[in-house]
Protein backbone atom coordinates (compact mmCIF):
# COMPACT_ATOMS: atom_id res chain seq x y z
CA UNK A 1 0.00 0.00 0.00
CA UNK A 2 0.97 3.33 -1.23
CA UNK A 3 1.05 6.72 0.75
CA UNK A 4 1.12 9.51 -1.67
CA UNK A 5 2.50 12.59 0.01
CA UNK A 6 1.38 16.24 -1.31
CA UNK A 7 2.49 19.32 0.39
CA UNK A 8 0.47 22.36 -0.08
CA UNK A 9 1.91 25.57 0.95
CA UNK A 10 -1.05 27.86 1.46
CA UNK A 11 -0.92 30.71 3.78
CA UNK A 12 -3.90 32.46 1.83
CA UNK A 13 -6.62 31.71 3.86
CA UNK A 14 -5.54 33.10 7.12
CA UNK A 15 -3.44 36.25 7.52
CA UNK A 16 -0.22 35.15 9.03
CA UNK A 17 2.88 33.08 7.08
CA UNK A 18 4.47 30.54 8.01
CA UNK A 19 1.76 27.81 7.51
CA UNK A 20 3.90 27.31 3.94
CA UNK A 21 6.60 25.69 6.34
CA UNK A 22 4.58 23.21 7.50
CA UNK A 23 5.06 20.48 4.94
CA UNK A 24 8.93 20.69 4.57
CA UNK A 25 8.83 20.65 8.46
CA UNK A 26 7.40 17.48 8.83
CA UNK A 27 9.71 15.83 5.96
CA UNK A 28 12.77 17.23 7.63
CA UNK A 29 11.55 15.77 10.97
CA UNK A 30 11.61 11.94 9.36
CA UNK A 31 8.03 11.92 7.61
CA UNK A 32 8.91 9.60 5.11
CA UNK A 33 11.04 7.47 8.29
CA UNK A 34 7.33 6.99 9.62
CA UNK A 35 5.70 6.49 6.64
CA UNK A 36 7.62 3.12 5.78
CA UNK A 37 8.58 2.05 9.25
CA UNK A 38 5.12 1.36 9.43
CA UNK A 39 5.12 -0.82 6.15
CA UNK A 40 3.73 1.60 3.48
CA UNK A 41 5.75 2.57 0.50
CA UNK A 42 5.97 7.03 0.35
CA UNK A 43 5.10 8.52 -3.16
CA UNK A 44 6.62 12.24 -2.57
CA UNK A 45 4.44 14.36 -4.74
CA UNK A 46 6.84 17.34 -3.40
CA UNK A 47 4.78 21.07 -2.78
CA UNK A 48 2.40 22.32 -5.27
CA UNK A 49 2.83 25.62 -6.21
CA UNK A 50 0.34 28.30 -4.81
CA UNK A 51 0.08 31.40 -6.65
CA UNK A 52 0.16 34.76 -4.92
CA UNK A 53 -3.19 36.80 -4.83
CA UNK A 54 -3.22 39.95 -7.15
CA UNK A 55 -3.01 42.52 -4.50
CA UNK A 56 -6.35 45.26 -4.57
CA UNK A 57 -7.06 44.47 -8.41
CA UNK A 58 -10.94 44.69 -7.58
CA UNK A 59 -11.68 43.32 -11.19
CA UNK A 60 -9.52 40.58 -11.41
CA UNK A 61 -9.08 39.57 -7.95
CA UNK A 62 -12.65 40.94 -6.27
CA UNK A 63 -13.61 40.15 -2.70
CA UNK A 64 -16.81 37.60 -2.86
CA UNK A 65 -18.72 38.73 0.91
CA UNK A 66 -16.08 39.13 3.46
CA UNK A 67 -13.69 36.13 1.68
CA UNK A 68 -10.36 37.30 1.18
CA UNK A 69 -8.23 36.27 -1.81
CA UNK A 70 -10.81 33.84 -2.84
CA UNK A 71 -9.12 33.91 -6.51
CA UNK A 72 -5.60 32.74 -5.12
CA UNK A 73 -7.21 30.24 -2.39
CA UNK A 74 -9.30 28.69 -5.00
CA UNK A 75 -7.42 28.37 -7.57
CA UNK A 76 -4.28 26.68 -5.95
CA UNK A 77 -6.69 24.29 -4.08
CA UNK A 78 -8.35 23.14 -7.70
CA UNK A 79 -4.55 21.64 -7.90
CA UNK A 80 -5.23 19.72 -4.83
CA UNK A 81 -8.69 18.46 -5.79
CA UNK A 82 -6.67 16.69 -9.50
CA UNK A 83 -3.68 15.41 -7.45
CA UNK A 84 -5.83 14.18 -5.18
CA UNK A 85 -8.67 12.41 -7.56
CA UNK A 86 -5.51 10.84 -9.55
CA UNK A 87 -3.94 9.56 -6.66
CA UNK A 88 -7.44 8.07 -4.84
CA UNK A 89 -8.41 6.52 -8.48
CA UNK A 90 -5.24 4.53 -8.46
CA UNK A 91 -5.83 3.24 -4.90
CA UNK A 92 -3.31 5.38 -2.97
CA UNK A 93 -3.65 7.00 0.55
CA UNK A 94 -3.46 10.54 0.46
CA UNK A 95 -1.34 12.32 2.79
CA UNK A 96 -1.92 15.99 2.27
CA UNK A 97 0.28 18.54 4.07
CA UNK A 98 -0.37 22.04 5.08
CA UNK A 99 -0.68 25.35 4.61
CA UNK A 100 -3.63 26.21 5.92
CA UNK A 101 -7.55 24.59 6.46
CA UNK A 102 -8.07 26.23 3.17
CA UNK A 103 -6.66 23.30 1.49
CA UNK A 104 -9.34 20.67 3.10
CA UNK A 105 -11.29 21.84 0.24
CA UNK A 106 -9.12 20.27 -2.34
CA UNK A 107 -9.04 16.96 -0.37
CA UNK A 108 -12.60 17.16 -0.04
CA UNK A 109 -13.38 18.02 -3.88
CA UNK A 110 -10.97 15.14 -5.30
CA UNK A 111 -11.73 12.42 -2.72
CA UNK A 112 -15.77 13.02 -3.72
CA UNK A 113 -15.11 12.42 -7.44
CA UNK A 114 -13.86 9.04 -6.45
CA UNK A 115 -16.12 8.20 -3.40
CA UNK A 116 -19.34 10.05 -3.43
CA UNK A 117 -20.57 8.65 -0.82
CA UNK A 118 -17.21 9.06 1.87
CA UNK A 119 -17.59 10.31 5.03
CA UNK A 120 -15.66 13.02 6.81
CA UNK A 121 -14.07 13.15 10.46
CA UNK A 122 -13.07 16.53 11.22
CA UNK A 123 -10.74 17.15 13.95
CA UNK A 124 -10.99 20.97 14.72
CA UNK A 125 -11.28 23.54 17.45
CA UNK A 126 -13.22 25.49 14.62
CA UNK A 127 -15.97 24.03 12.58
CA UNK A 128 -14.71 25.66 9.41
CA UNK A 129 -17.86 25.92 7.94
CA UNK A 130 -18.44 30.09 7.80
CA UNK A 131 -20.03 30.94 4.04
CA UNK A 132 -18.41 34.15 2.77
CA UNK A 133 -21.37 35.67 3.53
CA UNK A 134 -21.56 34.33 7.82
CA UNK A 135 -17.67 34.54 8.31
CA UNK A 136 -16.93 37.61 10.62
CA UNK A 137 -13.19 37.49 10.17
CA UNK A 138 -12.90 36.68 6.48
CA UNK A 139 -10.62 34.61 6.54
CA UNK A 140 -10.89 31.10 4.20
CA UNK A 141 -9.40 28.63 6.15
CA UNK A 142 -12.94 29.30 8.27
CA UNK A 143 -14.89 28.11 5.47
CA UNK A 144 -13.90 25.19 3.21
CA UNK A 145 -16.65 22.63 4.60
CA UNK A 146 -19.27 25.25 3.36
CA UNK A 147 -17.91 24.90 -0.37
CA UNK A 148 -18.87 21.29 -0.24
CA UNK A 149 -21.69 21.19 1.48
CA UNK A 150 -24.72 20.37 -0.97
CA UNK A 151 -27.06 24.01 -0.86
CA UNK A 152 -25.02 26.01 0.94
CA UNK A 153 -22.31 28.25 -1.45
CA UNK A 154 -23.03 29.36 -4.89
CA UNK A 155 -19.51 28.01 -5.98
CA UNK A 156 -20.50 29.28 -9.05
CA UNK A 157 -20.39 33.13 -8.05
CA UNK A 158 -17.46 32.90 -5.76
CA UNK A 159 -14.10 33.78 -7.90
CA UNK A 160 -11.41 31.21 -8.42
CA UNK A 161 -14.25 28.57 -6.84
CA UNK A 162 -16.41 28.37 -10.02
CA UNK A 163 -15.04 24.96 -10.41
CA UNK A 164 -16.84 23.68 -7.88
CA UNK A 165 -19.78 24.47 -8.82
CA UNK A 166 -20.79 21.45 -10.72
CA UNK A 167 -18.14 19.00 -8.04
CA UNK A 168 -20.34 16.30 -6.32
CA UNK A 169 -20.69 17.55 -2.88
CA UNK A 170 -21.25 16.37 0.30
CA UNK A 171 -24.49 15.78 2.37
CA UNK A 172 -24.56 16.97 6.04
CA UNK A 173 -24.85 13.00 6.76
CA UNK A 174 -21.71 12.49 5.31
CA UNK A 175 -19.79 14.81 7.85
CA UNK A 176 -18.81 14.69 11.58
CA UNK A 177 -16.72 16.65 14.01
CA UNK A 178 -14.44 16.33 16.90
CA UNK A 179 -12.59 18.36 19.55
CA UNK A 180 -14.93 21.83 18.74
CA UNK A 181 -14.98 24.21 20.78
CA UNK A 182 -15.26 27.50 18.87
CA UNK A 183 -17.73 28.12 16.86
CA UNK A 184 -19.21 30.79 15.26
CA UNK A 185 -22.60 32.39 15.74
CA UNK A 186 -23.51 31.92 11.75
CA UNK A 187 -22.18 28.52 11.86
CA UNK A 188 -23.87 27.22 14.88
CA UNK A 189 -27.27 28.22 12.99
CA UNK A 190 -25.74 26.14 9.76
CA UNK A 191 -25.22 23.11 12.15
CA UNK A 192 -28.15 23.39 13.47
CA UNK A 193 -30.14 23.75 10.30
CA UNK A 194 -28.32 21.17 8.43
CA UNK A 195 -28.62 18.45 11.20
CA UNK A 196 -24.83 18.09 11.19
CA UNK A 197 -23.30 15.67 13.60
CA UNK A 198 -20.54 17.28 15.84
CA UNK A 199 -18.99 15.54 19.13
CA UNK A 200 -17.55 18.99 20.80
CA UNK A 201 -15.44 19.00 23.76
CA UNK A 202 -18.29 18.29 26.16
CA UNK A 203 -18.55 15.63 24.33
CA UNK A 204 -15.39 14.65 25.02
CA UNK A 205 -15.48 15.23 28.83
CA UNK A 206 -19.64 13.31 29.18
CA UNK A 207 -18.08 10.07 27.43
CA UNK A 208 -14.22 10.51 27.31
CA UNK A 209 -12.49 9.78 24.12
CA UNK A 210 -13.35 6.20 23.92
CA UNK A 211 -16.66 6.52 23.72
CA UNK A 212 -17.21 10.15 21.59
CA UNK A 213 -14.96 8.27 18.92
CA UNK A 214 -17.06 5.13 18.82
CA UNK A 215 -20.64 7.35 18.10
CA UNK A 216 -19.11 9.59 15.42
CA UNK A 217 -17.36 5.78 13.60
CA UNK A 218 -21.23 4.47 14.02
CA UNK A 219 -22.82 7.45 13.04
CA UNK A 220 -20.61 7.32 9.91
CA UNK A 221 -20.42 3.46 9.55
CA UNK A 222 -22.75 1.40 11.32
CA UNK A 223 -25.23 0.97 8.59
CA UNK A 224 -22.89 0.27 5.42
CA UNK A 225 -19.01 0.93 5.82
CA UNK A 226 -17.61 3.60 3.12
CA UNK A 227 -14.41 4.82 2.77
CA UNK A 228 -12.93 7.79 5.48
CA UNK A 229 -10.90 10.91 4.85
CA UNK A 230 -9.88 12.84 8.55
CA UNK A 231 -9.30 16.57 8.16
CA UNK A 232 -7.08 16.96 11.20
CA UNK A 233 -6.51 20.35 11.88
CA UNK A 234 -3.44 20.70 14.51
CA UNK A 235 -5.26 23.25 16.71
CA UNK A 236 -7.73 20.94 17.56
CA UNK A 237 -5.46 19.53 20.27
CA UNK A 238 -4.44 21.19 23.30
CA UNK A 239 -2.20 23.98 22.63
CA UNK A 240 0.52 22.80 25.39
CA UNK A 241 0.88 20.20 22.71
CA UNK A 242 0.59 22.09 19.43
CA UNK A 243 1.36 25.45 20.18
CA UNK A 244 2.56 26.81 17.16
CA UNK A 245 -0.31 26.89 14.90
CA UNK A 246 -2.71 30.38 14.12
CA UNK A 247 -5.96 30.29 15.96
CA UNK A 248 -5.15 28.64 19.74
CA UNK A 249 -8.18 27.59 21.42
CA UNK A 250 -7.57 26.20 25.66
CA UNK A 251 -9.19 22.70 26.51
CA UNK A 252 -8.55 20.66 23.19
CA UNK A 253 -7.41 17.07 23.03
CA UNK A 254 -4.46 15.92 25.26
CA UNK A 255 -1.81 14.29 23.79
CA UNK A 256 -3.33 10.75 24.12
CA UNK A 257 -6.98 11.68 23.43
CA UNK A 258 -5.49 13.44 20.13
CA UNK A 259 -3.58 10.36 19.18
CA UNK A 260 -6.60 7.63 20.18
CA UNK A 261 -8.60 9.55 17.38
CA UNK A 262 -6.23 8.85 15.27
CA UNK A 263 -5.89 5.26 16.18
CA UNK A 264 -9.49 4.37 16.51
CA UNK A 265 -9.67 5.84 12.72
CA UNK A 266 -7.21 3.42 11.40
CA UNK A 267 -8.63 0.65 13.44
CA UNK A 268 -11.62 0.90 10.71
CA UNK A 269 -9.43 -0.03 7.83
CA UNK A 270 -11.70 2.59 5.88
CA UNK A 271 -9.00 5.61 5.89
CA UNK A 272 -8.06 6.55 2.62
CA UNK A 273 -6.81 10.08 2.94
CA UNK A 274 -5.44 12.51 5.49
CA UNK A 275 -5.33 16.15 6.22
CA UNK A 276 -2.37 17.75 8.50
CA UNK A 277 -3.03 21.50 8.64
CA UNK A 278 -2.58 24.84 10.41
CA UNK A 279 0.89 23.69 11.43
CA UNK A 280 2.45 26.88 11.66
CA UNK A 281 6.49 27.00 12.34
CA UNK A 282 6.90 30.72 12.78
CA UNK A 283 4.64 31.11 15.55
CA UNK A 284 6.42 29.83 18.32
CA UNK A 285 10.46 29.58 16.72
CA UNK A 286 12.20 26.90 18.19
CA UNK A 287 10.90 24.75 21.18
CA UNK A 288 7.27 25.42 20.53
CA UNK A 289 7.56 24.81 16.73
CA UNK A 290 9.21 21.44 17.57
CA UNK A 291 6.98 20.17 20.17
CA UNK A 292 3.71 21.03 17.28
CA UNK A 293 5.54 19.23 14.57
CA UNK A 294 6.04 16.31 16.92
CA UNK A 295 2.97 16.31 17.45
CA UNK A 296 1.60 16.44 14.05
CA UNK A 297 3.89 13.81 13.03
CA UNK A 298 2.55 11.24 15.56
CA UNK A 299 -0.60 11.91 14.95
CA UNK A 300 -0.03 11.17 10.90
CA UNK A 301 1.48 7.92 12.41
CA UNK A 302 -1.35 6.90 14.34
CA UNK A 303 -3.52 7.30 11.50
CA UNK A 304 -1.01 5.18 9.03
CA UNK A 305 -1.70 2.18 11.99
CA UNK A 306 1.02 2.97 14.80
CA UNK A 307 -0.18 0.53 17.66
CA UNK A 308 1.28 0.60 20.95
CA UNK A 309 1.63 -3.04 21.42
C1 LIG B 1 -13.21 31.58 12.91
C2 LIG B 1 -11.88 30.92 13.21
N1 LIG B 1 -14.31 30.64 13.01
C3 LIG B 1 -13.19 32.21 11.51
N2 LIG B 1 -11.65 29.84 12.36
C4 LIG B 1 -10.52 29.10 12.35
O1 LIG B 1 -12.35 33.02 11.28
O2 LIG B 1 -14.06 31.88 10.70
N3 LIG B 1 -10.44 28.02 11.68
N4 LIG B 1 -9.46 29.44 13.04
O3 LIG B 1 -9.43 27.14 11.68
MN1 LIG C 1 -9.01 25.29 13.71
MN1 LIG D 1 -7.77 27.11 10.77
MN1 LIG E 1 -9.50 24.22 10.69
Amino acid sequence: QTVSVIGVPMTYGQPLLGTNFGPDMLRNAGLHKVITELGWCAEENGNLEIAPPTVNDPVIDPDFGNAKSSFAVGNSIKQLADIYEQKAREGKFNLVLGGDHTIGAGSLAGLLRVHPDAGIIWVDAHADINTPMTSESGNMHGMPISFLMENLVDCSKVPGFEWLADSPKLKPEQLVYIALRDVDQGEKRILRELGIKAFCMQSVDRYGIGRTMEMALDYLCAEKQRPIHMSYDIDAVDPVDAPSTGTRVRGGLTWREANYVAEAVAETNLLVGLDMVEVNPSLAPGKGADTTVDMALLLIGSALGRRIL
